[in-house]
């Protein structure tokens, strides 16, 4: 190829461009019970259905057993009661038992074997609920601030992440005619081939794109991580109501260990804009990046990398001149917070909402515990809306005073405490799913946090230091879906039994943490925290989080010592 020649776009392209129906032969394999899974190809079609196919890798040494993962769509992460009764129902009958939170607000079910899909999928969509593009080359779940007490403002800032939501859908009708009338959709290839998604054009996105919206000064959607953020600036005449927006762009946070070109970066602030541009401007920053967004190289295609390259001053023109508007200045935007609210809070309207803590946002019924059956049990009764938060756990919301005690009582009966759910350092936690489920998982994540959080305890505990909010996440590989690179303190798969440390992070999440250790074994993980715990109890200033003095004192000190690790470090941001 001579040095002019473009570099060809790579195989996901050429899939979407010869089916931009993105129907595949996923109705065919799915009617074939001779079939145990779907073709590579068709893995990829499905995920723009959101589903992922993969087999149980503790079960590996006796031969590869396909199951699948399905992902909802949950703008918000909003569960009206008959939907979540649905969802537990479809959980038991054809996943494995467990409802899995995800950290953008979403639900995924497990373990769905083939002949399984179907009935989920017709269940799913019988209760009103769609996975379309929960995953794929498309907008993805969108999130909003989760939590009711505030006012009346997130209720409005909720109901314009749905419109965004509704706006950014795909066109094609291979997802109803699959998963709803369970036939394949009746066009021949030549005429596949000449689908065009009004928004989405043949080939969609490079890549997948994120949007949040955060209302300061709580960010527990992490706004900065995501491909477009939306920051609503109150009026300050009428403060239930949104002025504008302060429009952010290029976050992301998944890198591969050992390619420094490879990165997690935090988004720009680029303008300010009035409410009613907001779909228009969640669409130009989409078709900026659908046309600008590499499509030879899946790792380098995020919109963060565009971003990185061009700067944010050409992205910006593009953005306006697409939306045909002049963004204003920034309007200033502080955010001091992140994480949820546990125990009974009012609403603002008068009722109450409880903030139930779930541990690495499995819910499942376990001897001490049976949270699954609580919950159920708690949502025929009582009807309360359930919203999924960020950082995996559950809010019921809209509970009348007279119900609560009979909420806390049913959960007590169940092994599940109101008051005190957890301790400081897991109420601020993440863990991705990781093992056996995620086929790119390199070491534990979801299973092992829980006792690594225990141990952690016990040092906290030794160090006087019990009572300290830390924000702790895992994943078990660098892509990052817990979000571990804006924790204080993160960890991240490299290899069975050993992690990359990572500290820094701030309480409001908009600051990137650093590399701290690579490969530490999970043997020497107290040992290795034990320094810079212990120092920061006797150095640190009054009130200072861990995260805030790792950022001051400790990754300098690193840095200047020539000691940070090799794998490509994080900028230290602000
Ligand atoms: Fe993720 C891929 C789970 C949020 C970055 N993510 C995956 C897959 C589907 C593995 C795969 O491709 O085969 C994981 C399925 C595991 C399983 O068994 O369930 C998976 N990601 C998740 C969830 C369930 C983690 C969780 O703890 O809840 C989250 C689902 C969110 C949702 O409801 O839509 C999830 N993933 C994230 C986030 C966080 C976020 O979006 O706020 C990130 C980092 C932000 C970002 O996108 O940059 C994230 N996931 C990735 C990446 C890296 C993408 C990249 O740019 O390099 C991959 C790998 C890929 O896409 O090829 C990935
Ligand atoms: Fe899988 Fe890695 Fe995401 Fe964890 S971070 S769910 S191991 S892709």
């Amino acid at each position: 190829m001579s040095e002019n020649t473009p570099a060809p776009v790579n195989k996901n392209e050429v899939l979407k461009q010869n089916d931009p129906t993105l129907s595949g032969t996923l109705a065919e394999t799915l009617a074939n019970p001779a079939l145990a899974c779907f073709s590579s190809d068709d893995e990829q079609f499905l995920k723009f259905h959101g589903i992922y196919q993969q087999d149980d890798r503790d079960k590996r040494k006796t031969g590869k057993q396909y199951i699948m993962m399905i992902r909802a769509r949950i703008p918000g992460g909003i569960i009206p009661p008959d939907q979540y009764l649905a969802f537990d129902d479809l959980s038991e009958r054809y996943g494995n038992q467990t409802l899995r939170i995800t950290s953008r607000q979403s639900f995924q079910w497990h373990g769905v074997v083939k002949d399984k899909l179907g009935p989920l999928m017709k269940g799913l969509n019988d209760a009103l609920c769609t996975t379309v593009a929960a995953c794929g080359d498309v907008n993805r779940n969108v999130m909003a601030p989760a939590t009711p007490a505030t006012s009346v403002l997130v209720e409005r800032v909720l109901e314009d992440a749905r419109r965004v939501d509704a706006a950014l859908k795909p066109a094609t009708e291979a997802y109803h005619s699959i998963w709803i009338d369970g036939e394949p959709l009746k066009l021949q290839p030549e005429e596949k081939k000449q689908f065009e998604d009004p928004l989405y054009g043949k080939t969609y996105l490079p890549r997948k794109f994120k949007i949040a919206f955060a209302i300061p000064p709580l960010n527990d959607v992490d706004v900065f991580t995501n491909c477009l953020g939306f920051v609503a600036i109150p009026d300050p005449a009428e403060p239930t109501r949104v002025l504008g927006y302060n429009l952010l762009c290029g976050g992301g946070l998944g890198m591969s260990h050992g390619n420094k070109e490879t990165f997690p970066r935090t988004a720009d602030v680029l303008g300010f804009f009035a409410p009613e541009e907001l779909v228009n401007v969640a669409k130009a920053v989409l078709t900026a990046y659908r046309d600008s967004g590499d499509r030879t190289n899946r790792k380098h295609a995020r919109l963060k990398y565009v971003i990185e390259e061009r700067g944010a001053a050409w992205f910006r023109g593009e953005v306006e001149q697409r939306a045909g508007l002049t963004l204003a200045p920034a309007r200033p935007m502080s955010f001091t917070k992140q994480g949820d609210l546990f125990g009974w809070h009012q609403q603002s309207d008068g009722q109450w909402f409880l903030g139930l803590y779930v541990e690495a946002g499995r819910i499942k019924d376990t001897p001490q515990r049976q949270l699954k059956t609580a919950l159920r049990r708690i949502v025929a009764k009582f009807r309360p809306e359930t919203r999924l938060t960020p950082s995996q756990n559950l809010l019921l919301v809209g509970v009348h005073a007279d119900q609560k005690d009979s909420i806390t009582a049913l959960l007590a009966e169940h092994g599940i405490p109101v008051e005190n759910q957890a301790g400081a350092i897991r109420r601020a936690s993440m863990a991705c799913p990781s093992m056996p489920t995620c086929g790119l998982g390199l070491a534990e994540s979801e299973r092992y946090l829980p006792s690594l959080l225990e141990k952690i305890e016990t040092l906290l505990a030794e160090l006087g230091l019990a009572d300290e909010e830390i924000i702790i996440r895992m994943t078990g590989c660098p892509n990052g879906c817990a979000r571990p690179y804006m924790a204080e303190i993160g960890f991240v798969g490299k290899a069975p039994n050993k992690y990359n440390l990572y500290l820094g992070g701030n309480a409001g999440t908009t600051r990137l943490n650093r590399e701290y250790r690579t490969s530490v074994k999970s043997d020497d993980i107290i040992t290795e925290l034990r320094g810079p715990l212990t120092r920061w109890k006797n150095e640190r200033l009054p009130g200072e989080r861990f995260g805030d003095f790792c950022s001051r004192i400790v990754l300098p000190e690193q840095i200047k010592a020539g000691a940070a690790g090799d794998a490509a470090p994080a900028p230290l941001s602000t």
